[in-house]
């Protein structure tokens, strides 16, 4: 048999938080199942590698781990800022190690920086080593937009002091100042702020930058990414268009599902990073008891010592809660009528595919700005009154999107935007097309 000879050498650094990393090696298993003379190198975190690779084999990626940067005998304060800005603080140096690993066990030079865009550095480092250098940005246009323009929209705010309206941001639809993620209007000094900023100043130079969206999505704001970068490659919805990795169904999620009728069926889930705290997961289970709407929560934490006993047993009947769920195939079921989130890009884009509005409860970074897109600009879902989970601000969301004619928009809205993601994916989509580009680069 002949040796596989590697020549190209891809060096894929991820962001080792949140819901970074995993999407990030989809993109890379695709590139890489199609091109097996191409060499990876995936570099993150033991934990996030432990995570993501658990079960994986590829005979062209290889997992190398990042230091975290935690102290000796860290103990996390649970705080998910904390470990972020530890390893933020060191992250250059300890790529560098990583990098110099498999620079020795491979003895072929990197061709090709494909990184999570938050590390900006890897611009400078690219071009010291005469490599190219692709950004991904896992989160939305809108909030790349922003992060580009951030040092203007410092300015502009700041001007006309006393507006609260982001209304001078070419593309951006009107916002709120306090709808922007953390760092743009207020302390840019914090790590992570640090970074987005950098990240904003840097992005303009990458040979390429892809993004977790597709064109059609907001046209106006890909107008505007197009006139920044060099090159934009709208390479989403990712769950569409890229191999997903399976998620086992232990507690029967789908097959429970199908036992109910089209469009009834709540799903709760804040994705990987927040737990909404104690009294707003009383809140939500409050309401689902008084609405009586069946369920499934995918529960970070413990339900059973979070949520009041009697509570608890009365809800169990009329749904499931699992620590973990088959999310995207559970927002493609029919029988779920609406979503509550956090509004963390991936779960839009899930809800997008599948057709379901959304309850938002956004927390940090661009999860605000989500919300507002999402209901003021797509139409395709509902804040949650006064920003926190009470029971009546639930229930009366519940209701404006299980069982009113405003529902009954929403659902007509988000089938539409669910065609237009189908397209991309299909002969001459954005997807194909970019996809197409993004392997060129990444691979020559
Ligand atoms: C950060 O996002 P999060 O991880 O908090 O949230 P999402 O972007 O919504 O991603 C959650 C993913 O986890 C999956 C789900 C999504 O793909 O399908 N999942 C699951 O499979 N099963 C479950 O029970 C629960 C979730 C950040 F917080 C956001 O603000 C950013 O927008 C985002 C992207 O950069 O990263
Ligand atoms: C913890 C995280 C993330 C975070 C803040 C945390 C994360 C993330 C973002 C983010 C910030 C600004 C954006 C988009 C995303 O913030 O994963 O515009 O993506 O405390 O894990």
């Amino acid at each position: 048999m002949n040796k596989v000879v590697c020549s190209v050498h891809v060096a894929v650094l991820a962001f080792p938080f949140g819901s970074h990393a995993a999407p990030l090696l989809n993109v890379v298993q695709e590139i890489a199942s199609k091109n097996p003379r191409v060499k990876f190198s995936f570099l993150s975190t033991k934990r996030s590698n432990e995570s993501i690779f658990a079960g994986i084999i590829h005979h062209n990626i290889k997992a190398y781990n990042v230091e975290d940067g935690l102290p000796e005998g860290y103990v996390p304060s649970g705080h998910p800022i904390e470990p972020i800005n530890l390893f933020v603080g060191v992250m250059i140096q300890n790529f560098k190690r990583a990098m110099d690993k498999a620079l020795a066990e491979t003895h072929i030079k990197f061709t090709c920086l494909l990184t999570d865009a938050f590390l900006w550095f890897a611009a400078e480092m690219a071009k010291e080593i005469n490599a190219k250098w692709v950004p991904v940005w896992t989160a939305g246009p809108h909030s790349l937009l922003c992060h580009l323009m951030t040092d203007f929209i410092r300015d502009q705010f700041a001007a006309d002091a006393g507006n609260e309206n982001i209304d001078f941001v070419p593309g951006l639809p009107v916002v709120k100042a306090s709808e922007l993620p953390e760092g743009i209007i207020d302390d840019i000094e914090q790590p992570l702020s640090s970074m987005l900023h950098k990240m904003g100043q840097t992005l303009p130079k990458a040979t390429a930058v892809a993004i977790n969206s597709f064109a059609e999505l907001e046209p106006p704001i890909v107008n505007q990414l197009e006139s920044k970068f060099r090159k934009l490659l709208n390479i989403g919805p990712f769950t569409l268009a890229l191999p997903q990795p399976n998620i086992p169904d232990d507690q029967g999620c789908i097959e429970w599902l199908n036992k109910h009728d089209i469009g009834s069926v709540v799903y709760i889930s804040f994705g990987t990073v927040i737990i909404p705290p104690p009294h707003e997961l009383v809140a939500i289970a409050e309401a689902i008891d008084e609405s009586g709407f069946p369920f499934i929560w995918s529960f970070r934490g413990k339900h059973d010592e979070q949520l009041p006993k009697g509570l608890l047993e009365r809800i169990k009947d009329k749904g499931k809660i699992v620590s973990w769920s088959p999310q995207v195939e559970i927002l493609k079921h029919e029988a779920i009528g609406v979503c509550v989130t956090h509004s963390g890009w991936n779960s839009i884009m899930e809800c997008m595919v599948g057709g379901v509005p959304m309850i938002s409860r956004p927390f940090f970074g661009d999860q605000k700005l989500n919300t507002r897109m999402m209901e003021g600009r797509w139409g395709v879902g509902v804040p949650i009154q006064d920003g926190v989970f009470t029971k009546e601000a639930t229930l009366a969301a519940l209701k404006s999107t299980m069982s009113s004619d405003e529902g009954m928009l929403m659902r007509q809205k988000i089938s539409e935007f669910k065609k237009s993601a189908k397209r991309a994916v299909e002969t001459n989509g954005s997807f194909i097309r970019d996809f197409n580009t993004l392997v060129e680069i990444v691979t020559s």
